[in-house]
């Protein structure tokens, strides 16, 4: 079998009908996230099983246009935790099904303009666009960060889980009262490739938290957790862009779109710290800028970076072979972590592994800015690091072994779409 046929047996057998489960065994619900990725990977095969997946996905947006990280779509499976964590039947504007009450990095409109470009089809196109129009006007009224302008996230959920960015900001969270619950993780993943229960302590906190305000504080930076992450400005920014796109396939107006993916351009530029060659996030109650994780790279697959600024980032950062680049005993990169961290840990989900797709946002980073050798170079590893473990959750930096969950539904999925560039 070919590495296009066992991707696509991956999410046929993760397929639950409706909408694509993010893996075999261990999440049994809609991601928001993982399902724009499936698109991006069932558009040039499926399309029609791909607007699908957009449909059901939509089915969980609330009547203020949020689409929430997860949604519950009815089925006998033990997850924990699962719906009963988020309550969201008692909130204004939630829909039947149930939902959670936060986001994940918004990809659906990208994923969207992927299929459109893949298989047109003009009216899911008309019955998709105000949708996610709705989506980011969300974003912009709910989660903007006044001084900054950039977008806040409230919890690790709506990012990098255990990204080690997050610790500090985690740290303070109040877990008194709060009792660890049985999670369904640990029972399946050994315990040091996952987030500890002392997180998942704080996590539920946060969550109830949140839940007590209807998941809307205001302003954003009253969240306990407030943080300027730059992985999901520099989605929504590329995102807007894509949604300007396809409004003026619909004939709708794009205006506000193409405004918003330049303010948060813009914003994210602020960011850059010229002794760093990188960018730094913010932490609102914190004091100084975080930096040290591959979340410092993320402006580049928005284009926010001018060329010197690209080049510093590629040269110093991404390809360095002690920062995140392969080097003689990690030589599958992109490591989520610099090497060069102390929080560095080859095992540990969010904290150093390499995640296809981080990969796949800094191929198509490399390749907007014209470094067409270092973009195929990445795509090439990261081909191999899945041909040789399978479409796992993540992977060991240093041996490529295949870490998490396996039968990875987004693994599968951006695998099948950086296969559609490979020159012969
Ligand atoms: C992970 O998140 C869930 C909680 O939502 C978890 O930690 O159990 C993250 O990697 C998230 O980004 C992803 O969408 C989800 C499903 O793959 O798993």
């Amino acid at each position: 079998m070919s590495l296009t046929d066992d991707a696509l047996a991956v999410l046929e057998r993760n397929d639950m009908g409706e909408f694509v489960k993010p893996s075999q065994r261990l999440y049994p619900w809609q991601w928001n996230w993982d399902s724009a990725f499936v698109v991006i990977g069932l558009a040039g095969h499926a399309p029609e099983r791909a607007r699908t997946e957009v449909r059901s996905l939509l089915r969980g947006q609330w009547a203020d246009g949020m689409i929430p990280h997860m949604v519950f779509h009815p089925q006998p499976v033990d997850y924990r935790p699962g719906p009963e964590l988020w309550g969201s039947d008692g909130c204004e504007g939630a829909p039947p099904v149930a939902t959670s009450g936060l986001i994940a990095p918004p990809v659906l409109a990208t994923a969207a303009r992927v299929l459109h470009e893949a298989a047109p089809d003009q009216a899911f196109l008309d019955e998709v666009v105000p949708k996610l129009e709705a989506w980011h006007q969300w974003f912009h009224r709910e989660r903007t960060d006044a001084e900054s302008g950039l977008m806040v996230i409230f919890h690790g959920w709506e990012s990098a889980d255990n990204a080690p960015r997050f610790d500090r900001a985690l740290a303070r969270i109040d877990i008194e009262g709060v009792e660890p619950i049985q999670r369904t993780d640990t029972g399946q993943i050994a315990a040091d490739e996952r987030p500890t229960d002392l997180d998942y302590r704080r996590y539920l906190a946060l969550v109830y938290w949140l839940r007590d305000r209807g998941y809307r504080p205001a302003p954003p930076s009253s969240s306990p957790f407030a943080y300027l992450d730059l992985p999901l400005n520099s989605i929504l920014s590329v995102a807007e862009d894509d949604l300007a796109f396809l409004q003026a396939e619909t004939g709708a107006d794009s205006q506000r779109a193409r405004d918003a993916a330049a303010r948060v351009r813009e914003a994210l530029g602020a960011m850059w710290d010229e002794d760093a060659g990188a960018y730094r996030e913010r932490d609102l109650h914190g004091e100084e800028g975080v930096t040290g994780t591959v979340a410092d790279l993320f402006p580049l697959y928005a284009g926010v970076p001018d060329d010197r600024q690209a080049r510093r980032l590629v040269d110093e950062h991404l390809l360095a072979p002690e920062r995140y680049g392969p080097s003689p005993t990690a030589p599958w990169a992109v490591t989520t972590v610099s090497k060069s961290s102390p929080d560095f840990d080859p095992r540990n989900y969010w904290r150093g592994p390499v995640w296809i797709n981080v990969n796949w946002f800094l191929v198509r980073g490399l390749e907007r800015f014209g470094f067409g050798a270092e973009a195929d170079e990445l795509r090439r590893l990261t081909l191999e690091l899945v041909t040789r473990s399978g479409f796992s959750e993540y992977y060991e930096p240093t041996t490529g072994a295949a870490l998490g969950t396996n039968e990875f539904s987004w693994s599968a999925s951006l695998t099948l779409d950086l296969l559609r560039d490979v020159r012969p």
